[in-house]
């Protein structure tokens, strides 16, 4: 201690190498830790403990090195080569990996997704347990993994962007638990043939151009599996194909840097000032790491010899990055040859230790269950008599003598010894009670947080009616919006608007309109045609505890961007066991217009692919605004679909925009008969309006329920309830046949026991199979018509 007050330069020189030596060191151990658990990894899965396995090795010296400048605030996007770069930040230790690995669906052994993910796939919590931000600020971060090769792109633009936000924008300032002046960088790392996806290259451009703190880090291994970068890159080399990217005095663009992943000092040197200025000027760069190995081969389900040839496997021993930082350590003095060896022995008792304590870990509650069920059968075997008796008692005996069970097969065993027994026999009582039990347990593990199910749940909010002044204003449904975005910026603030058009001009249909202005072009902004990234750029700013509004233009141009909200949005909470929040609110127009692409409406597509998401369908454009202010409560993600012929007509303005809300999973009446139930959403209620005010005329009474939102859907049965007043229901929208009209028949008839109050046949109204024809006609003969409508009911009320 004294040497840290003395003055000595000598003396001062020989603590920093010390620190210098002690360092890289311990990188080494990381490394070696890593490498131990690439080794083991895959053993295990040969032996059958784990399923499948895909490691880091070749890849440790790259990642100790990132690893360095890795700090609190800072988030990772990344992909599942990136074990070192998680144990380094400490964010990942052996244990937890080998959790993983195993599929421990307990959060406190596998922290990142529960058991719910493949091994290597990270994420750090964003939100406490009552859905509260942590203070990222503070903590380094991992956005959650995925498979989807260059899925972490998209993503890494919003996480990176909000740091510009965080810096400039004034009412973003005060978050400091979210960020500090913005000084936070993304890390994302891609693979070199991932980076032939679109997602990358929409993705470095737009990073380009808004001159985020995206620091891309490229592992160049060669190959994606078996298919080497001549046939992934142009010019085989990723650097060199976005030479024009490169940022020049004046312009935009990004950094490049090539470094080889073999040459620990070499890097150290280069990230150390370049993420310096990523940090200070939100200049983006790639770091392209070439001359990376991969020792085993891609994944355990395959084998690199087979096409890899002699010379290239020779390569990868000869610059194996361990083994060339070992030479470089020895060669410049840093370590002797034993310590080295002592390093090496250590990590590997090390990670076969943390192996074990994860395995035993995994195996516990297991065990635990056999060693309750088994009494149970043994006492069951002993009730029963005949064939009955020797199934159950031989299921006993079975289940004994395996000594490491799965939860799947405790359950198939009991299972069938109920069925053996004969679930009414009396002394099966007890085991049925258990196997219930276990159950609920079990869903309790496997099928929760596809939402939120705490405080911050959608379905939690407060209803807030709205009012309106005995003056209340008329105005068309674009004002009502645009009123209302007003508001909501003014006092929310953590809200930013972006889109196709949505900055200068406020949106193609004007909700924006003059509010660029008003609250700042980081706020509410522009984009490029990029849905994807759009998208990404949303659930980025989400992660970071913002709430953005990302627009589709047209909801047509959905498929664009609907890759990163199914495989990523949509399952954020799930995949992480609720510890991260993704709260983006996706905004879009869609329905009725003309035109092949201006007029889609495919919800059966939402529904299915968004499970995860809250969708609205609101009728106009209060409705809107009101889904808007439940949503801005809440934190799941959700998608609202305006109707895109509603901007124009007339609407009553609510005096408390800013406060009512709109329950999801709320159906309305909005007209009240007792001959039959149109069930509808959206733009079709115009229509569907116009045919019961027909019907009126003759006689029939239509009850029209407007569903709201898709996702959840009638929550608490108000469809039955008004089936069971008129025994006929039509299901009526825009989509395919087979789509989300064929689901709400589904809802209805099976979950809520409809098919007992029918008395003729229920029937489904959409639209024809094909895209709509163009013009008035063109929709007319494509979408469902006042007529049709008309037609339908008249038949069903004759029947
Ligand atoms: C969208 C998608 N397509 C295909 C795959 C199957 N797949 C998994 S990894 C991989 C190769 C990736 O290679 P690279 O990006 O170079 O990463 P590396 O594994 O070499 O580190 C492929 C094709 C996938 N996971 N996702
Ligand atoms: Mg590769």
């Amino acid at each position: 201690m004294d040497a840290l007050y003395s003055n000595d330069a000598a003396t001062l020189e020989k603590l920093s190498f010390e620190n210098f030596r002690n360092e890289v060191l311990k990188d080494y151990r990381i490394a070696c830790e890593s490498r131990e658990t690439s080794l083991l990894g895959r053993k295990e899965v040969l032996t059958g403990k784990a399923k499948f396995g895909i490691f880091g090795d070749g890849k440790e010296v790259a990642q100790v090195a990132v690893a360095k400048f890795f700090k609190p605030g800072d988030t990772r996007a990344g992909y599942y080569r990136d074990q070192t770069f998680m144990m380094a930040a400490g964010i990942a230790n052996v244990e937890q990996y080998f959790s993983q690995l195993f599929s421990d669906p307990d959060i406190n052994n596998d922290p990142f997704s529960a058991g719910r993910q493949m091994n290597a796939h990270f994420a750090t919590k964003n939100v406490d347990d009552n859905g509260d931000w942590l203070p990222l600020a503070k903590m380094r971060n991992s956005s959650s993994d995925m498979a989807p090769t260059a899925g972490q792109m998209p993503r890494s633009l919003g996480l990176a962007l909000a740091s510009k936000l965080f810096r400039n924008v004034e009412v973003f300032k005060q978050h400091t638990n979210l960020s500090d002046n913005g000084k936070e960088i993304c890390f994302a790392t891609i693979g070199d043939a991932s980076t032939s996806e679109g997602h990358f290259w929409e993705v470095i451009n737009a990073a380009g151009v808004l001159q985020v703190p995206l620091a891309v880090f490229v592992w160049d291994d060669g190959y994606g599996i078996s298919v080497p970068k001549q046939y992934q890159t142009t010019k085989g080399s990723i650097s060199e194909a976005l030479k024009g990217m490169q940022k020049t005095n004046g312009s935009n663009g990004i950094d490049i840097y090539k470094l080889k992943g073999w040459d620990y000092a070499g890097m150290c040197e280069v990230f150390e000032p370049a993420i310096q200025k990523i940090r200070d000027t939100h200049t983006p760069a790639l770091f392209h790491i070439e001359e990376i190995t991969q020792p085993q081969g891609h994944s355990t389900s395959g084998s690199h010899e087979r096409y890899k040839k002699p010379e290239r496997l020779a390569w990868e021993k000869e610059w194996d990055c361990i083994k060339q930082m070992r030479e470089w350590m020895l060669e410049n003095e840093l370590a002797a040859e034993d310590e080295l060896n002592d390093i090496e022995m250590t990590a590997k008792h090390f990670v076969k230790e943390s192996k074990q304590r994860a395995w035993d870990k995994f195996l516990a509650p297991v065990k635990k269950q056999t060693e309750e069920a088994l009494p149970l059968l043994v006492s069951l075997a002993q009730s029963l008599e005949g064939d009955a008796k020797n199934t159950v008692a031989s299921i006993a005996d079975h289940l004994n003598g395996n000594k490491e069970p799965l939860r799947r097969e405790i359950m198939k065993a009991l299972a069938t010894a109920l069925d053996a027994a004969g679930h009414h026999q009396p002394a099966a009582g007890p085991l049925q009670d258990y196997y219930n039990s276990l159950r609920k347990e079990n869903a309790a593990i496997y099928n929760s947080y596809l939402y939120n199910q705490g405080p911050k749940s959608a379905l939690k909010v407060k209803v807030i009616d709205k009012y309106y002044d005995e003056h209340a204003t008329v105005v068309n449904g674009y004002e009502v919006l645009n009123k209302y975005f007003d508001e909501l910026f003014a006092s929310n603030n953590k809200v930013a608007a972006f889109g196709e058009d949505v900055g200068f001009i406020g949106d193609v249909n004007q909700g924006f309109a003059g509010l660029q202005a008003k609250y700042g072009a980081d706020r509410i902004s522009d984009t490029g045609i990029r849905e994807l990234s759009i998208m990404g750029q949303g659930i980025g700013l989400a992660l970071r505890g913002l709430r953005p509004i990302a627009e589709i233009q047209y909801l047509d141009y959905l498929l664009y961007g609907l890759q990163p909200l199914s495989d990523d949005a949509a399952t954020t909470h799930f995949r992480t066991a609720g510890g991260q929040s993704c709260p983006l609110i996706v905004r879009t127009r869609g329905h009725r217009l003309e035109g092949i692409w201006h007029s889609g409406s495919p919800m059966g597509m939402i529904i299915n692919s968004l499970r995860g998401f809250y969708v609205c369908v609101p009728r106009n454009m209060v409705q809107a605004a009101g889904m808007y202010n439940t949503l801005l409560q809440a934190n799941d993600p959700a998608i609202i679909i305006e109707c895109l012929n509603g901007y124009r007509l007339k609407e009553k303005l609510p005096s408390n925009l800013l406060t009512y809300t709109i329950p999801l999973g709320i159906p309305e009446i909005v007209k009240e008969g007792e001959d039959i139930t149109l069930v509808s959403y959206g733009s079709m209620l115009r229509i569907i309006a116009e045919a019961a005010e027909t019907l009126d005329k003759m006689g029939i009474h239509c009850e029209v329920i407007d569903v709201q939102t898709l996702l959840p859907f009638d929550i608490h049965h108000t469809i039955v309830d008004s089936l069971k007043k008129t025994s006929r229901i039509v299901f009526i929208d825009e989509d395919v046949p087979g789509g989300a009209a064929a689901y709400m028949f589904n809802k209805v008839m099976e979950e809520q026991g409809g098919y007992r109050y029918l008395d003729v046949s229920p029937r489904t109204i959409t639209a024809q199979p094909h895209r709509p024809s163009y013009a008035s006609d063109g929709d007319y003969f494509s979408k469902p018509n006042t007529e049709d409508i008309i037609r339908v009911v008249k038949e069903m009320m004759a029947e």
